[in-house]
């Protein structure tokens, strides 16, 4: 059954769009590459950076992860991304746009967590039933302004 978002409470769309964001970014945290990238839609853009070219399609977005964790391969670190704030817009046509803040939690053994960058997340979304994947996302950064 394919339900629109216009038929549902915000609140229930809100409390799915959280229990997608926990576990699209439980997958990004994790190193499961592939997991993050079948949570976009087939056609999906993700631009994690000011600087870097946006991503297109799910084995972009992977090849794309995979070159950027290079730079950690000889550097033990944890990341983890705490998204907060979310705030929902559905559109007309169905899709969804959200904005999110987020903080990148780093952590090197024995360390201290380490905050940075301070991020906010643009994102549209397409909500169909019970599944949510995102369409878009472009991540800008605080400190370039
Ligand atoms: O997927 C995200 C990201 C993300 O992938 C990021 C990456 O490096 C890979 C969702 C929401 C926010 C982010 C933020 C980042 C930060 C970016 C650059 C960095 O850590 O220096």
């Amino acid at each position: 059954m394919t339900t629109t978002v216009t038929a549902r409470t915000l609140t229930d769309l809100y409390a799915q769009v959280q229990h997608f964001y926990a576990h699209q970014m439980q997958a990004l945290d994790g190193l499961r590459f592939e997991d993050y990238a079948a949570t976009f839609t087939e056609d999906g853009t993700f631009q994690h950076s000011p600087d870097a070219e946006p991503a297109r399609t799910r084995p972009g977005i992977v090849r794309e992860l995979v070159e950027f964790h290079k730079r950690f391969e000889n550097d033990p670190v944890r990341r983890r991304h705490w998204f907060n704030h979310i705030a929902l817009e559905p559109q007309e046509d169905g899709s969804v746009r959200s904005t999110v803040y987020a903080l990148v939690v780093t952590v090197r053994p024995g360390g201290k967590p380490e905050i940075a960058p301070s991020c906010v997340v643009h994102d549209v979304l397409e909500v169909v039933g019970d599944q949510v994947l995102t369409r878009s996302r472009l991540v800008t950064h605080d400190q370039m302004f």
